[in-house]
């Protein structure tokens, strides 16, 4: 959809004056005192690896996440929100950028370097007169651009005594879980670095909850009595999608779920593909964290060693320890995300703040027998979306409209009063939240593009198309398959029906949606695979 910016910027609450050239701002033309008043403070928390199944604003199957949900209890929750690569860097680039991963340039995690010179929504800000800072994983190979202050994590970071890099480019260790002390520098950042008479936007990126899921040694008791219920797919054949059937992510596999690096069961003379990782990791610890860690883990390895499982029981048994890492690693977040709701409830910051709550894209929580991501099926193309909104936004509850990350940008933009520039590819939300009536028109579709292969998790690359109904999607590279779901019919995506008797017109007006969707967004893979009729 193509927005009259003007308009809808004098139309939302927001009334500061908008210049004419990208990235120039409104700030240089008004008196502080007038920005401050107006224009909303942005608090974007983004976690890793975050799926809507543990999250129990979408999903109350699995675990409870108390201080998560007020976000959604207080505001809105999307119920149709997704990435358009789902993988960290690329994930992040997007986000970034408010473009698909082939116009930002940051392909994959493996074999791409972010341009951190090219234009983004903090760099707009900042010069819009907002102060901007940013704490947490960052995983983009180049140094973050754009941020009064950052201070982030190198690559994935280490959850025990991590180490920090500081701008321009120092090192530090901190000492503690990597979760609290993401959330102690922002907090201390709110309350101590910044300029209170400005407008902020402060971006709070938690490692938690990538692999291998270590969990704060206060949160090693938690779900150990649970049985976490199977999905119903969880002993997929793969029949008919063999993609899906070729990839290295599989929770039954010792080679993609490692006995030790992923589940911890680490015993003197036990050798595994990973374990090098882990003692690496283990290593960060001080005396008592690791004492703590032990005393939890020893009875576990001793029982798991002595049972000696095999084939069901054994994947079972994997299923329901992953399961318990991964939750008592949400508990740790939810913890921290309350604190910075509470801050800024007991600072009088809500009314004129949104909060974003986000990951970088979903993930597998046993569906197929996986974990990780990176698939267009549903579990990992979805990313949780909840937000707290300023004063002047009306929505509430659910907005159902197709919604992605690279629509972030343009709405913090637009919220902020700043043009949007007319090389964004995403959608400003702004009108999903200006109030509970739905646009006359929303998008009707969603573009997917995933590049990172060959590479670990062995996923084909592949890019497709989503609406409300349906999903197409091309397989390509070393493989050349199609895949077609009905989603309202199949929502765990268990029968391609690409090519069966009775599907000629739908896939035809799916591969014509794909065909428009890859002119849109200019994608040069339609040069390579054009789409015939
Ligand atoms: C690491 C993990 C993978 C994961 C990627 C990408 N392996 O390489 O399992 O898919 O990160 O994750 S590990 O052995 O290092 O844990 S991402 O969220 O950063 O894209
Ligand atoms: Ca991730």
């Amino acid at each position: 959809m193509k927005v009259n910016h003007t308009k809808l910027i004098h139309s939302t609450a927001i009334t500061v004056a908008v210049t004419a050239s990208a990235g120039a701002s409104a700030a240089d033309n008004q008196p502080e005192h007038k920005q401050q008043s107006t224009r909303p403070n942005i608090v974007y928390i983004m976690t890793d690896d975050h799926t809507a199944q543990m999250m129990s604003s979408y999903d109350r199957r699995h675990i409870s996440t108390p201080n998560l949900d007020r976000i959604a209890e207080d505001g809105v929750r999307f119920t149709n929100s997704f990435v358009a690569n789902s993988l960290s860097g690329p994930s992040r680039a997007c986000m970034l950028t408010g473009k698909h991963s082939h116009t930002n340039g940051f392909l994959s995690n493996e074999f791409s370097t972010f341009d951190g010179s090219q234009p983004t929504f903090p760099k707009y800000l900042q010069k819009a007169g907002y102060q901007t800072a940013l704490f947490g994983k960052w995983h983009l190979h180049t140094l973050p651009q754009g941020f009064d202050t950052w201070e982030i994590v190198p690559g994935q970071g280490d959850y025990y005594n991590p180490l920090f890099i500081l701008a321009p480019n120092d090192t530090i260790e901190r000492h503690g879980y990597l979760t609290n002390l993401i959330t102690d520098r922002s907090l201390d950042w709110l309350e101590n670095e910044r300029d209170k008479e400005k407008p902020f936007c402060l971006l709070i990126h938690h490692k938690a909850l990538h692999r291998n899921w270590m969990a704060d040694t206060c949160d090693l008791e938690l779900y150990e009595d649970k049985v976490f219920e199977y999905p119903e797919n969880f002993r997929d054949n793969y029949e008919g999608r063999q993609a899906a059937k070729e990839q290295e992510m599989s929770i039954g596999s010792e080679h993609d779920m490692d006995i030790i690096y992923d589940l911890k069961m680490l015993a003197p003379g036990k050798d595994s593909r990973l374990k090098n990782n882990y003692l690496g990791f283990l290593s960060r610890m001080d005396s008592t964290q690791r004492k703590r860690w032990d005393e939890f883990y020893q009875p576990i390895i001793d029982e798991y060693y002595a049972s000696n499982l095999s084939g069901d029981t054994l994947v079972n048994w994997k299923y329901q320890r992953y399961m318990r890492d991964y939750a008592k690693t949400v508990a740790s977040l939810d913890r921290n995300v309350g604190r910075v709701l509470d801050y800024l409830r007991d600072h009088d910051l809500l009314d004129n703040t949104l909060v974003v709550y986000t990951s970088d894209q979903g993930f597998y929580m046993g569906e197929h027998g996986w974990f990780d991501k990176r698939f267009m099926y549903e579990e990992s193309f979805r990313t949780p979306l909840v937000m707290r909104l300023p004063k002047g936004y009306e929505a509430k509850g659910d907005i159902d409209g197709l919604v992605q990350n690279i629509d972030y940008a343009p709405t913090f933009l637009e919220l902020a009063g700043v043009e949007i520039p007319a090389d964004m590819q995403g959608e400003s939300i702004v009108p999903l939240i200006k109030s509970n009536e739905k646009p006359e028109k929303w998008r009707d579709y969603l573009y997917y593009h995933f590049h990172e292969y060959p590479a670990e998790h062995m996923v084909k690359r592949h890019y497709g198309v989503r609406d409300s109904r349906y999903k197409l999607i091309h397989f390509y590279n070393d493989i050349d398959t199609w895949e077609l779901y009905d989603l309202q019919n199949d929502p765990t995506e268990m029968h391609n029906i690409y090519g069966q008797p009775g599907t000629e017109e739908i896939t035809r007006h799916m591969r014509q949606v794909l065909r428009e969707a890859q002119e849109k967004y200019d994608d040069p893979i339609r040069f390579q695979y054009p789409i015939t009729d």
